[in-house]
């Protein structure tokens, strides 16, 4: 890469039309972070900060067409996996990061949507699991993903620790499981296993419901200072603090769960 290259992320994830979640986020925080995002949509959401009401997922094949121009032209420094609806797609991302050697993959294992519209099949989480979970530099369920991934009820920090294992032993080498949903006091706590080795995170816990697209935003902070050359370790640090930023800084719109606000001025 020239010096002077920005560096460029690429999302496989889904459109949330209402701009919260998906590839919207992704590309906003590829942006802030001064990356230049490049995006492949693999399902259509239907959707508002008040539920997904339906989705139209893309075929292997469409997913295909959308990134092959794109890596045939750029130089993909890290690439994000967000929704990815059925085993097709799943089996072609996984050939196409293979075929193009793309490293610095985060894999955001999106089982189940915040109001609870599921958004991919238990065989397609089973190719999931079998396919990516080898090649992502790191993996970042939160609590109710790491449970259905798993198989194990999340209760105790100790059932984090064996969920880590579990999920370690599938192939990821590395795994962020994102305890907001297990927020105590005033401190929201993730957990970073890297080769099994854990580092818990926190942050402060900010009591809201302007939480839509928090998953995405983490998940593309961390691709982002991949990108820009961070470890993984920095990476999820600055990841986020980014994240509980644009909790505090949500634009308080719509009915239901507010997107949070993405800042540009970092
Ligand atoms: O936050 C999970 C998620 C990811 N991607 C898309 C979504 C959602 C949740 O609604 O719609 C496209």
């Amino acid at each position: 890469m020239d010096k002077n290259e920005t560096p460029v992320c690429l999302t496989i994830a889904g459109l949330d039309p209402s701009g919260g979640a998906g590839i919207i986020a992704d590309i906003k925080t590829f942006t802030a972070f001064g990356c230049f995002a490049a995006s492949a949509i693999s399902s259509i959401t239907f959707q508002n900060t008040q539920g997904v009401f339906g989705a139209e997922h893309q075929t292997a094949a469409c997913v295909r067409s959308q990134v092959e121009p794109i890596v045939d032209d750029y130089i993909i420094s890290a690439l994000k996996t967000g929704m990815l609806p059925t085993g097709e797609v799943i089996d072609e991302t996984a050939s196409i990061i293979a075929e193009n050697k793309l490293q610095n993959v985060v894999v955001d294992p999106v089982v189940r949507s915040t109001s609870g519209y599921d958004l991919i099949s238990d065989n397609a989480l089973k190719i999931l699991i079998k396919k990516l979970f080898p090649v992502a530099a790191v993996v970042t369920p939160n609590i109710p993903e790491a449970e259905r991934i798993s198989g194990i009820t999340i209760k105790t920090e100790t059932d984090i620790d064996r969920a880590a294992e579990i999920i370690r032993s599938m192939g990821a080498v590395s795994v962020l499981i994102k305890g907001g949903h297990f927020a105590t006091g005033n401190k929201a706590t993730d957990f970073l296993f890297i080769d099994g080795e854990r580092t818990a995170l926190e942050s402060e816990f900010i009591a809201t419901n302007a939480t839509h697209g928090t998953g995405c935003t983490l998940a593309a902070a961390i691709t982002a200072n991949l990108a820009l050359g961070e470890g993984l370790s920095a990476s999820v640090r600055i990841a986020k603090s980014f994240v509980t930023e644009a909790i505090r800084f949500a634009p308080n719109i719509g009915k239901g769960h507010s997107p949070i606000g993405i800042n540009f001025d970092r």
